[in-house]
């Protein structure tokens, strides 16, 4: 693992083909530079893995842009939000991602990074707690099975309007809660803790000890274009505008 682009809380709806498109672009022109891909989540307003479902009609552009950046050596590793989980075969068998519904850890340059997408920090002391259990158990995903993807998707779009109403406004955001989480990991040994959910991207440096720790946070990829790099040697910077890293962003073919 060496260069890493993290993105993530695009919250990308069907019908916004725009900035699906201009998501594409710049997600074909990674390959050569970055090599992982760290969705952080809800990339996508709604998305549960229907067996057999293609997502073809709702993403097609992404999932298009994505095929092609994993055929050109990229590695995607894929946090679950709150609006995108049980991402299913198509990311873990037909894009080979690796997909994380909770949180895991990666050692990179003898570096140990604490990655999540971040609701449930957000979430300490609020009775959402109880709704994610509820979304992410197999009852509901059985439930969800059983009304398809029609009737799923149909409700989704009703459902995520009212999460974002509740969820993505600026007042609902305690910022308090993640500088405690952080410390928290910094405490248990990591060096880097990375998360979305917020919509602020940022890296903030705490000195713990001798050594430099860093808070990351993707922030929003749609409204605000922003994202976070990290390279060997320069570590984690934010990034603003979804401009093609090349001049030559059309796929080839073969
Ligand atoms: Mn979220």
């Amino acid at each position: 693992m060496r260069h890493c682009l993290f993105i993530g809380d695009a919250h990308i709806v069907p019908e916004d083909k725009a900035f699906q498109e201009r998501l594409s672009k710049f997600l074909v022109s990674l390959p050569g530079v970055y090599d992982h891909l760290f969705v952080m989540g809800d990339l996508f307003e709604f998305w549960f893995g229907f067996e057999g479902y293609s997502y073809e009609n709702e993403y097609g552009p992404v999932l298009e842009a994505f095929r092609y950046i994993v055929s050109k050596g990229v590695q995607i590793i894929y946090f679950e939000g709150n609006h995108d989980f049980f991402m299913g075969s198509i990311f873990t068998r037909e894009l080979g991602a690796q997909v994380y519904p909770d949180a895991h850890s990666f050692e990179v340059e003898g570096e140990r990074w604490f990655m999540t997408h971040g609701d449930l920090v957000a979430a300490e002391g609020l009775r959402y707690g109880t709704y994610r259990k509820l979304i992410r158990n197999p009852l509901t995903y059985g439930l969800i099975r059983l009304l398809g993807p029609r009737w799923t998707l149909k409700m989704a779009w009703k459902f995520g309007a009212m999460s974002h109403k509740v969820y993505h406004t600026p007042e609902s955001y305690d910022a308090t809660k993640y500088t405690t989480f952080v410390k928290k990991k910094f405490a248990a040994g990591y060096d880097a803790v990375i998360m979305g959910h917020t919509h602020r991207a940022g890296v903030i440096t705490y000195h713990v000890g001798d050594k430099e720790r860093f808070y990351v946070n993707c922030g929003d990829a749609r409204n605000a274009e922003t994202y976070v790099t990290y390279h060997p040697g320069q570590g984690f910077e934010v990034q603003k505008g979804l401009e093609p890293l090349t001049g030559d962003t059309t796929p080839q073919s073969g």
